[in-house]
């Protein structure tokens, strides 16, 4: 088996179950050494918890890349998240360019909005910094939300197939490598994510669980990066991570007090399977 060494950038949420909470055990799962770069402190997550505590952490950054630089050390992935500030994204940018190890492969999940509104943090100056990050890095990860604001496409919460492809090709146009877009469905009960390759465009359809669930777009990404990097292909890899996410919802959906994250831990074993 391949054991590669995968950097993570995105927040610590302490509480809340989403960015480095999730992707140091799912990519540690699939087998992969996981180094990680906090790229923020949170009591909690922004969505649904209030007053909680934010330590931005973008002034670590450039000495933490320097320390790594004297000590030789490289990565054969790096995978970005939710981010600490603006000015953050170009020491970001630098990291993808300079800590690569021959072949490394980069993932950006812009991690800045859903449901057609950004997340409380964030502004347009972010979005515009989160489009240079995305459309250098390898594969980018976003939701239909994320993916209308990297293009300035309008956002629409009902579309059809056109849509989506004016989106996706605008992403491509932009700039954008492999694009898996996420969330993606025609039917009331069907989902599905869209893979996006030189080699042209598939789609994974599975079934739609009627709730939001919060932190499953850092499930999705950090299983697709972990299954990834185990050598499946784009499409193979972002269809194992989709079917994993709907079942840690459907393992949360029942339980009314866990409401800010989903029960993914239990689910990892199937996921391994799903590697083997
Ligand atoms: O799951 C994305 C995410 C990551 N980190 C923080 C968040 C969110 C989404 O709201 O608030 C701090």
């Amino acid at each position: 088996m391949t054991y590669k060494k995968v950097l993570t950038i995105q927040d610590i949420s302490c509480v809340g179950q989403c960015s480095l909470t999730v992707a140091l055990p799912i990519i540690s799962a699939a087998g992969h050494e996981t180094a990680i770069l906090p790229s923020a402190v949170l009591s909690t997550h922004t969505a649904g918890f209030t007053g909680y505590t934010f330590r931005d952490l973008t002034d670590d950054i450039p000495p933490i890349e320097a320390h790594w630089q004297k000590e030789g050390i490289s990565f054969d992935a790096i995978y970005t998240g939710y981010l600490g500030s603006t000015k953050q994204i170009e020491y970001v940018k630098d990291i993808l360019q300079k800590m690569g190890a021959p072949g490394c492969v980069s993932f950006v999940d812009p991690a800045m909005a859903d449901n057609g509104k950004l997340y409380p943090a964030f502004d347009d100056g972010y979005v515009k910094g989160m489009q240079t990050l995305a459309f250098a890095a390898d594969f980018i990860l976003p939701n239909i939300t994320e993916a209308s604001f990297l293009t300035g496409i309008e956002y629409q919460e009902r579309y059809d197939e056109a849509y989506i492809k004016k989106l996706v090709a605008a992403l491509h146009e932009r700039g954008a490598k492999t694009v898996i877009l996420t969330g993606v469905g025609y039917t009331p009960d069907t989902n599905g994510v869209v893979v996006s390759e030189k080699s042209g465009l598939s789609y994974y359809k599975h079934k739609r669980i009627p709730k939001n669930s919060h932190g499953t777009g850092d499930v999705y990404a950090s299983a697709f990066v972990g299954a990834y990097m185990r050598g499946k292909s784009a499409y193979d890899a972002a269809r194992i991570a989709a079917d994993y996410t709907v079942k840690t919802i459907e393992n949360t959906i029942d339980d009314a007090s866990h409401w800010y994250g989903v029960k993914f831990e239990p689910l990892l074993p199937f996921y391994l399977e799903q590697l083997a």
